[in-house]
């Protein structure tokens, strides 16, 4: 018996798991857990180790799926699978999720990422959720993947549909298997639409469509605060005004608003190149962080024993699902 692996990756919310599920012969292996964090909003589940399934081919071979969890925080993963357990797979099935605020963000972050295995293997890029939203279009996701020099091929599909999984694994692996493809799609036809564990997951919401920037809404300062250990944070233009804040502290605003118009500053007189955040770490007090994105700068203030790091990736996280 051969046999091939496939990785899927891409954001949370893609339908890693729901296609995963949807094509393995056996039940799929997955470690979905209850969300209790920014992706709460989208999601009531989140993978977040990894999830496996299998799929025969023909009676000579076998094909292994992994899927990746979509949250920043588990990115180690994306590492052991791509470099390890699955480094010797035949591609990378990148899902891009088509209603969240920046797809084309989404897509340049994931081939960033995976740009290792991408440069030795097979890349297809599958757009879910067109159906909740069609913009972008496939012919954007084209003009971005020519952009980002990528060869690859793009196609919108629905992760609940066996047959268009099918359909792209014929595509994608069809050269080096020895698959009955028609047999599969006859019998994927037949299959009954299943999502995750076999219970319809709650829709998660249409974000607004913000093209290539992040924009941080005003209410960013109010998510921000539920993060563990942030004591007070502000929201400022690039201009320093101060947009919302929660601090009753005015000097504090002021060196946020101040740090809106050192940063790009700085950049421009050092060699560091893009500088995103700037944290002070106080041995007794408080930190400040702040992060810098386009037009628009967020001060964080955090007890000095949460972790910096850890800060970071969930703002990450709640910058990039939110
Ligand atoms: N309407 C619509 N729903 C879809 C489509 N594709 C997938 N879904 C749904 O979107 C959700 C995807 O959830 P998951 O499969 O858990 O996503 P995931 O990529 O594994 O997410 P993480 O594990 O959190 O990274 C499920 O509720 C699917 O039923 C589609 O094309 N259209
Ligand atoms: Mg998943």
């Amino acid at each position: 018996m051969s046999e091939l692996k496939l990785i899927f990756a891409g954001p949370v919310g893609a339908g890693k798991t729901t296609a995963i599920n949807v094509l393995s012969d056996k039940p799929s292996l997955n470690t979905d857990a209850a969300v209790s964090d920014v992706t709460a909003a989208r999601k009531a589940t989140t993978t977040v180790a990894m999830d496996y399934g299998s799929l025969a081919l023909s009676d000579s071979q076998k094909v292994h799926l992994y899927g990746t969890p979509g949250q920043m925080r588990f990115r180690f993963m994306w590492d052991l699978l791509a470099n390890d357990l699955a480094a010797d797979c035949a591609g990378l099935v990148l899902l891009i999720d088509n209603t969240r605020a920046s797809p084309y963000r989404d897509l340049k972050y994931y081939v960033q990422e995976f740009s290792n295995l991408i440069a030795r293997k097979k890349l297809i890029v599958g757009v879910t959720r067109s159906d909740l939203r069609s913009e972008p279009k496939l012919a954007e996701y084209e003009g971005w993947i020519e952009e980002l020099g990528l060869q690859a091929e793009v196609r919108f599909i629905d992760a609940r549909s066996k047959v268009d999984l099918v359909k792209l694994l014929q595509d994608f692996v069809g050269e080096e298997a020895q698959a009955d493809w028609q047999q599969l799609l006859d019998d994927a036809e037949q299959a009954p639409e299943r999502s995750v564990a076999d219970s319809p997951a709650p829709e998660s919401p249409v974000s607004d469509y913000l093209g290539e920037n992040i924009v941080m809404k005003d209410s960013i300062v109010d998510d921000v605060l539920n993060i563990k250990g942030v004591q007070g944070a502000a929201l400022a233009t690039d201009m320093g005004d101060i947009v919302t804040s929660s601090l009753d502290d005015t000097e504090l605003d002021d060196f946020i608003g101040f740090m809106a118009g050192i940063v790009p500053v700085f950049e421009q007189v050092s060699d560091l190149g893009r500088v995103r955040s700037v944290v002070l770490k106080s041995e007794r007090n408080d930190n400040v962080s702040v992060y810098v994105e386009e037009e628009q700068v967020l001060g964080v203030v955090s007890s000095n024993r949460a972790s910096v790091r850890i800060l970071r990736q969930q703002l990450d996280d709640l910058l990039q699902w939110g």
